[in-house]
């Protein structure tokens, strides 16, 4: 590409890249962003702003606490009749666009690709919801008989009062079946962010616990924040019944109530994605005694290493022997392809804006590519997704989260393990380590730019400054990127792609990787805006 910067010897500074965005922020604005914008030193412990207000006129990545509740965490779920509340637009968008895959066994229940909603009216919002509601549940009901509804509130459900969790528990009392309610208002926190925090209560509060099953295998496990995008949990779960590793529940990737309600009977739980799920892995650990320890399947090296991880955990020379078999043998077909494809793209450039984990993971997968990431930032996540747990303590908790509740959770005597507790104790005096994020800073290039809750403006100038092969964002970024002559992968929905977790999954990357990178077509396009006039306008804010 003409006129890239010399990475011979690493990235360049891009301090001047950061003054030139800061400049076109009014002064006020400007001094709060540049917390956001750092460059990266992976030797220092240096501090990002995270988790908070987008600039207002900004036109951000995120969305709403709705879409992290309903959409996120309980969306995948395949059995759970999810009803919004709310008018049709918020269902309309939440419709199987996240890709994320169900596999229903013959006779079992399959609700994702229903849409179900109230589809609220004027007349609702002005003498209220709750009746409608209730037909709605009723409805529901007659028609699917599921096992279980969650009612979602959308914004104006919290402007004009209904209470879903009234209705929730009259509903119950009537049908007879389980029927919980979420606050989760679109505008109830910063991002999607705060409904996660939401379903993570909500679910824990009225599904995990109530079927004391019992043991069905010598390794029990759960995997947290697996949401089977493009049949990435399938990949997973193909890999834990060969290794004779039973997952009891994923949250919640294909999952179903029932599993949700035994998950309290595993021996460990296994977090994937630790933005969105790490608040159900703590407290099922405060009680139940499980003990978690962070995971990632995006990247054949990760998933050797988390494989290997189940391993250490359980200490059981055949699953150990199990593990290093699959691992020799899935490995070989990897390198194979690996090796044809990492010369055709190596010393290409990333960047990634996505989510809370994936900006993280997917450089994973590039780094074995021989591809470097130069630029990266999650919309949503917190401090310690960028800089690791050990910032917890030191997050000054503010009026925004302060909003979402934060469950007191108390020993449950009759089914906490102490077993699991001494196991735990045991293996971290031999240097085993649990709740072990260390983020996404630490591991990333010097001088790489990495960017809390990037922006469009933003984003125009780090491909300009940068030049990279490839971006990888979502659909409301892809087009826009791609005019400018650079393609976009879309790490969220994968355009129609996928799996990419575990091995098969990162061969599928590689092969697609070297399509969009080693093709010369993207260096032909010339953005239209270059050769037309632009409209330049300005703006003076006072305070
Ligand atoms: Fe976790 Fe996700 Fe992500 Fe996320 Fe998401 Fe997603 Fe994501 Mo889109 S739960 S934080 S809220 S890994 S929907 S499956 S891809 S932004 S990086």
């Amino acid at each position: 590409m003409p006129n890239r910067k010399d990475y011979t010897n690493g990235l360049p500074d891009p301090l001047a890249l950061r003054e030139e965005i800061l400049k076109k922020y009014p002064a006020k604005i400007a001094k709060k962003r540049v917390k956001g914008i750092v460059i990266n030193d992976p030797n220092l412990e240096q501090e990002i702003m995270a988790n908070v207000r987008t600039i207002p006129g900004i036109i951000t990545q995120r969305g709403c606490t709705y879409a992290g509740c309903k959409g996120v965490v309980l969306g995948p779920t395949r059995d759970i009749i999810n009803l919004v509340h709310g008018p049709i637009g918020c269902s309309f968008y939440a419709w199987l666009t996240r890709r994320n895959q169900t596999r229903v066994p013959e006779g079992g229940d399959n609700f994702i690709t229903y849409c179900f909603s109230t589809d609220m009216q004027d007349e609702n919002i002005v003498f209220g919801g709750e009746a409608k509601l209730k037909d709605a549940v009723r409805e529901a009901f007659e028609i699917f008989k599921p096992k279980a509804i969650g009612i979602f509130s959308t914004c104006p459900v919290g402007l004009i009062g209904d209470d879903v969790h009234s209705v929730a528990r009259d509903m119950k009392a009537e049908l007879g079946i389980n029927i919980f309610g979420f606050s989760c208002e679109g505008y109830r926190g910063v991002s999607q962010s705060a409904g996660h925090h939401i379903a993570n209560n909500g679910v824990f509060k009225h599904v995990v616990g109530l079927n004391d099953r019992e043991r069905v295998g010598k390794f029990q496990v759960n995997l947290l924040g697996e949401y089977n995008i493009g049949g990435d949990a399938f990949e997973i779960e193909k890999l834990f019944e060969e290794a004779g590793i039973t997952l009891l529940s994923t949250f919640s990737g294909n999952s179903t109530i029932k599993s949700m309600e035994y998950s309290h009977t595993a021996d460990l739980n296994m977090v994937m994605c630790h933005r969105s799920i790490n608040y159900i892995a703590e407290m099922m650990e405060e009680k139940y005694g499980i003990p978690w320890v962070k995971v990632s399947f995006v990247g054949a090296e990760s998933t050797c290493k988390s494989l290997r991880k189940i391993g250490d955990y359980f200490g059981d020379a055949g699953l150990k022997a199990k593990v290093e078999e699959i691992i020799a043998r899935e490995m070989a077909k990897v390198e194979a392809v690996k090796s044809s494809i990492k010369p055709r793209v190596e010393g290409k450039l990333a960047m990634m804006f996505v989510g809370g984990s994936r900006a993280h993971h997917y450089q994973d997968l590039f780094g074995e590519l021989g591809i470097r990431t130069v630029s990266a930032g999650y919309e949503f996540a917190h401090r310690d997704d960028y800089e690791g747990r050990k910032v917890i303590p030191t997050i000054k908790i503010d009026a925004d989260t302060r909003n979402i509740e934060e469950l007191s959770v108390t020993k449950d005597e009759a089914h906490f393990r102490p077993d699991l507790v001494e196991k735990k104790a045991e293996l971290q005096s031999k240097g085993f380590e649990f709740k072990d994020y260390d983020g996404m800073m630490p591991e990333m290039l010097k001088n790489s730019l990495v960017i809390d809750d990037v922006n469009h403006w933003e984003t125009e100038k780090l491909i300009e400054f940068y030049k990279p092969d490839v971006f990888c964002a979502g659909i409301k970024e892809k087009y826009v990127v791609q005019k400018a002559g650079v393609p976009l992968k879309q790490l969220h929905s994968y355009d129609y792609g996928g799996p990419y977790t575990a091995f098969d999954g990162a061969i599928n990357f590689y092969v697609e990787m070297e399509r969009m990178l080693a093709t010369n077509i993207w260096k032909m396009i010339d953005a239209p805006w270059k050769n037309e006039s632009e409209l330049v306008g300005s703006m003076t804010i006072e305070y």
